[in-house]
């Protein structure tokens, strides 16, 4: 039976596991990396588990989310990674060298390579035919020592790409047709193949915009293949003898399949809310928009930027739209001044912020209230902008260049000819703002300033516990909900104690509050629960408030890992026992340990209702046997 590209890497990589779908495989890590707001913790995790080395080929540490230095807090941040970087073996992407998914690409992707990264688009090297998934930094960091990446055996989609995207018409309106069909988590432990004779006509970087938001179907990942058109592009980094060709095999077998036509995609845009509320540009047109944002590792290539430039050229934008671009990396920003490119945009008034994630993370440009933004991010999940009313919608740059100069949502077919942009065949590749470490990084003095706080510990899990529903939520629960990022609150990552009390900020403020009160407790919540970022908070942080146990409809995939790895336990419920189930609620848990070791449901009596359910935890043995460690860091000083 042919083998499609995702079981070839798979199966070259395989270190346990049978490759059949739901099983849990591991595989081997090639390359690793880090961003500054997870990173902390995956080199304090790294620590503390007793690594000295970076043992994986290649592991960068990347500094792009938190460039503001408001206080000592992110400067404390930013020395602590450059030292830990170097006494480790990790290559040092300096801040200004761009986002970490770009910079990425450009200088270290390879067709063939697996990627673990803690940040969940970490699948935008798929576009080069890597294997690259997103996780949480404790995952990271054991990769980084040379262990394996373990996770579910995912099913493979083919997705068919025919004929040829029309004018005015992009890569993102692809992903945007993709979440409309599929929504948010259609595709949880899925990995999103690309094939069929519409690849040709996709470049790299265009093609990494799809896997980059790939991301938001909740996929594992998202893969092109290698061919001609990756070699092209790694010759023009100076990298061509990287390149591989990666192909399916001719009667390659898929588990589901996806058809996409190119030619009969219009501009799409996502309303505010979900990445997944995608309509025609045509149906909001018109909307007032007072502030647009352009960049993202999803939107920031060349290709993106000379675009918007060449749009904008001679013209200005609205006088009520303030608008930013921030280039994906030093190399696309050296580029777009070289060409001239920059010329026309700060002509056309766009307001340059430097090489890094800004307004996406919410570090600055929070829209006024109920202000409507239009942005090329892939994320628009409410306060995650920095404004709880702000109205955040997500599309290409040719619609957000298109509603900079009209001031409101405008389909941008309404510019007549389309913009056409030659790529230059040779890029500006200069890797002087990556610091390689020493050979021998044993006498490199770790820089902790009191930012950097210790890690938390965790006590294992009673075998038997009353505990009380902290909160319930709905579906869909993003990570940026249960721990918001933005300028408050990033520059407490390394300080566990201090960012819990932003746990729900957006939701509940008393979260926190009652958390102490209640001696801890139970998070009980709808479908999708914990979607969206790697960010390891979102667990270390209720934990660190008591929260022993998350009773959901279903999780995403990277949550769930991360609640594991901190020994929280994570059960799924039916429709209707959290139908049945109130904030306040008081529950008894028995019998758990032997029920999540023999993969029994464990049983949850509600006090308070009178009632009884069963609430499965659905761990393999080995997750089973870390859970009642007290997670992974306990388990592996245990077993060391
Ligand atoms: C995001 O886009 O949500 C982030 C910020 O990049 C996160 C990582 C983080 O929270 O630090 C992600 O995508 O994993
Ligand atoms: Fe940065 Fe935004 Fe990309 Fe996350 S999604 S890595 S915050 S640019």
């Amino acid at each position: 039976m042919g083998r499609n590209i995702v079981r070839k890497m798979i199966a070259a990589h395989l270190v346990s596991g049978e490759m059949t779908a739901g099983g849990e495989v591991s595989v081997r890590i090639d390359q690793a990396l880090t961003q500054d707001a997870t990173g902390t913790m995956a080199y304090l995790q790294f620590e503390a588990m007793g690594l000295d080395r970076v043992r994986c080929e290649l592991a960068v540490s990347y500094v792009d989310h938190n460039m503001l230095q408001t206080g000592f807090e992110n400067a404390d941040d930013h020395q602590f990674l450059q030292s830990t970087a170097a006494r480790f073996g990790a290559c040092f992407s300096r801040p200004g060298n761009g986002i970490c998914h770009q910079v990425h690409l450009e200088r270290f992707a390879a067709p063939g390579k697996t990627l673990l990264g803690s940040d969940s688009h970490t699948p935008t090297a798929g576009g080069v035919g890597s294997l690259a998934i997103g996780a949480g930094g404790l995952d990271v960091a054991v990769a980084m020592g040379g262990g394996p990446f373990y996770m579910a055996m995912p099913k493979v989609v083919r997705v068919e790409l025919t004929g040829r995207l029309g004018p005015w018409v992009s890569a993102k309106d692809v992903i945007m047709e993709l979440l409309r069909r599929l929504t948010v988590k259609g595709g949880v432990d899925r990995v999103f193949e690309y094939g069929g004779p519409g690849v040709a006509t996709l470049s790299v970087p265009e093609r990494s915009t799809i896997t980059n938001m790939g991301a938001e179907l909740g996929a594992t990942t998202s893969v092109f293949p290698s061919d001609g058109v990756t070699r092209a592009w790694l010759v023009s980094q100076k990298r061509g003898e990287v390149w591989a060709e990666l192909m399916p095999d001719d009667d390659a077998t898929y588990d589901e399949r996806v058809e996409i036509d190119l030619s009969t995609l219009q501009p799409l845009i996502a309303r505010p809310g979900s990445p997944d509320n995608v309509v025609p540009v045509r149906e909001v047109e018109g909307t007032r928009t007072v502030q647009v944002n352009i960049g993202s590792c999803t939107n920031s290539s060349y290709r993106d930027l000379a675009s918007l430039a060449t749009i904008l050229r001679g013209r200005t934008v609205h006088p009520n739209c303030s608008v930013t671009v921030s280039p994906g990396s030093k190399q696309v920003m050296t580029m777009i001044a070289r060409d001239g490119f920059m010329t026309d945009i700060v002509a056309a008034g766009v307001r340059v912020l430097e090489s890094g994630c800004g307004p996406c993370i919410g570090m600055g440009q929070a829209p006024p209230t109920d202000g409507v933004s239009v942005r090329t991010f892939n994320r628009n999940f409410q306060g995650r902008c920095g404004s709880e009313t702000g109205q955040v919608y997500l599309a290409s740059v040719e619609v957000a260049a298109a509603t900079a100069i009209y001031g409101e949502i405008t389909d941008p077919r309404k510019l007549g000819e389309p913009v056409t942009v030659d790529i230059p065949a040779e890029a500006l590749a200069d890797d002087g703002m990556i610091i390689e470490p020493p050979a021998d990084g044993s006498l490199v003095e770790v820089i902790r300033g009191p930012n950097i706080k210790p890690l938390p510990v965790k006590q294992p899990i009673p075998d038997t516990f009353s505990m009380r529903v902290l909160l319930k939520t709905g579906d869909n629960i993003s990570t940026d909900h249960i721990m918001p990022a933005g300028a408050k609150v990033l520059p407490l990552r390394s300080n566990i104690p201090a960012i819990s009390e932003y746990v729900f900020y957006g939701v509940d403020q008393e979260f926190p509050n009652r958390a102490r009160e209640w001696g801890g407790g139970v998070i009980v919540g709808g479908q999708n629960y914990g979607q969206g970022s790697s960010r390891e908070h979102a667990a270390l942080a209720p934990m660190h408030l008591g929260v022993v146990a998350v009773m959901v409809e279903s999780f995403a995939r990277i949550h769930r890992a991360n609640l594991i790895n901190f020994g929280i336990l994570p059960l799924t419920v039916a429709e209707g026992d959290y139908a049945a189930l109130d904030q306040g609620d008081e529950l008894e848990f028995t019998d758990v340990h032997a029920s999540v070791r023999e993969q029994r449901p464990v049983k949850v009596r509600n006090k308070t209702k009178g009632t009884e359910f069963e609430a499965p935890a659905g761990l393999s043995e080995r997750q089973a046997t870390i859970l009642l460690a007290g997670g992974l860091l306990n388990y592996t000083r245990d077993s060391a």
